[in-house]
């Protein structure tokens, strides 16, 4: 299949790029492009202005095409394109690492990176055993995350997450993990605004499978604060303190996957700040530089970073894990301006003085046709609908469509819009986005 590239006047194949978690036959039969981003916007090949309700994927948090990110890596790329990052180190790397870590919650100063949320969820696990190791307890191997959970897609993430279908193909892959129940209540909690009343106790099911397997056997525990792809999860009031105090109990570490989370999108610089549960080990990515560059970290605390680092005998590597692009200078230098770009623009703090008008205006969707929940914290909003008899999902992908065709961009999860606009987001813009999801929900079926 071939289409006309209005930007360059040639004509480009759709044939070869297997594309990324994506219906391929379905999408190329109709294909929706994407040619050019700046502040709050997209545009289309031809030219189609399209709102992005959702940060590019809960990732563009300054809004697109921010200059200072654009310069920063145009001149690192010019000034040195790459570097390894194996005993041997460069300037910008370690000034990433500075700038993620004071924004990280107290006494969890030490950055790992990688090159994606994946590699974040994998490298956590990882440190997670070496730690238990370290310290004489290697027993301590099982993993336990959270159904409906997301880690992304390599070893440890698949298994660890908790999303069925991403589950189902690689059953062998890692043995040593079980899973608690998702906090989703719409019996007790329907059209909560912010943190639900009902639900803390879902969290005892870890006290259940922490004794079941034994705590000598259990290394950590992996969840989403919030979990973002299965649909907007917002943890129950007291929760996450629950979590947290059981797995103290238990000397079991708790991991908090905050991809989605991370940097801003609750109002605070991570879900940890937000809900004042701090986890041991703190997962991000997307926008750690603004999506600019794929980049993600693992961000530590210094005791299990210690442990790791000062058990190991002198002069050797203590910890055999690392990416190519661990610390890529391009991503680094795009990081270092990002979080430069969130502080000097009070990017957080804007978030959380834009959540009361975000959540009326979502809120407003109550009653809407097909609408049987709507939930929000931060800048993050689900609007649950109800599955179409016989086809679900089929109504959330036709309201993404659409609202794609009438110009914004909204998620879709199953039959949950999800929306994530940049930190950015104006009003009127938060408005046009309501509305748009109001019009297309009466319009289909
Ligand atoms: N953890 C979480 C919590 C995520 O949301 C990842 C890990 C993996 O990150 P990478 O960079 O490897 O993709 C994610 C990614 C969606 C959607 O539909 C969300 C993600 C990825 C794809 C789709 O909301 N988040």
């Amino acid at each position: 299949m071939k289409l006309d590239n209005p930007l360059t006047g040639s004509m480009i194949s759709l044939d070869e790029w297997w594309m990324p978690f994506t219906a391929n036959r379905h999408f190329k039969a109709a294909p929706r492009l994407l040619a050019k981003a700046d502040g709050m916007y997209y545009w289309t090949p031809d030219g189609r202005q399209i709102l992005d309700g959702t940060a590019g994927l809960w990732c563009v948090n300054a809004g697109h095409n921010r200059k200072p990110i654009v310069e920063a890596v145009q001149k690192q790329a010019a000034t040195m394109d790459y570097a390894p990052p194996f005993n041997l180190g460069h300037p910008v790397a370690f000034e990433a690492a500075t700038a993620v870590a004071a924004v990280a919650p107290e006494g969890m100063k030490r950055v790992f990176f990688t090159n994606s949320g994946s590699e974040a969820a994998d490298t956590s696990i990882k440190i997670a055993l070496a730690y238990h190791r370290a310290k004489g307890e290697s027993s301590r191997r099982i993993v336990i995350g959270r159904e409906r959970g997301y880690h992304g897609v390599n070893v440890g993430g698949t298994m660890a997450g908790g999303i069925p279908g991403n589950r189902k193909a690689f059953p062998a892959l890692m043995s040593g993990v079980d899973h608690i129940r998702a906090t989703h209540d719409l019996a007790r909690n329907a059209f909560s605004r912010g943190q639900p009343a009902h639900g803390a106790e879902f969290a005892d099911e870890l006290e259940r499978l922490i004794t079941f397997h034994d705590a000598s056997n259990v290394a950590a525990v992996i969840v989403e604060p919030m979990a973002g792809s299965a649909g907007v999860l917002i943890p129950p009031k007291g929760y996450l303190e629950k979590l947290r105090a059981i797995c103290d109990k238990h000397g079991v570490l708790l991991i908090f996957d905050e991809v989605i989370t991370g940097f801003g999108r609750l109002g605070a610089p991570f879900a940890a700040q937000r809900f004042s549960v701090k986890p041991d080990l703190l997962n991000c990515a997307k926008a750690i530089n603004n999506a600019a560059v794929p980049m993600g970290a693992v961000i530590v605390n210094n005791e299990i970073h210690d442990a790791i680092v000062n058990g190991a005998p002198a002069g050797q590597i203590e910890f055999l894990h690392g990416y190519t692009y661990s610390g890529h200078p391009l991503a680094c230098a795009a990081a270092v301006a990002a979080q430069k770009l969130y502080v000097d623009e009070k990017l957080f703090e804007r978030a959380r003085a834009m959540e009361p008008v975000f959540e009326a205006a979502l809120h407003s969707l109550k009653g809407a046709r097909h609408v049987i929940d709507i939930r929000n914290l931060g800048l993050v909003g689900g609007i649950e609908l109800e599955p179409r008899a016989g086809g679900p999902g089929k109504r959330g992908i036709e309201a993404h469509i659409k609202c794609f065709e009438a110009g914004a961009l909204v998620r879709f999860t199953g039959d949950i819009l999800a929306l994530s606009p940049p930190l950015i987001v104006e009003k009127e813009q938060i408005e046009r986005l309501v509305d748009t999801i109001r019009g297309v929900l009466q319009a289909i079926e």
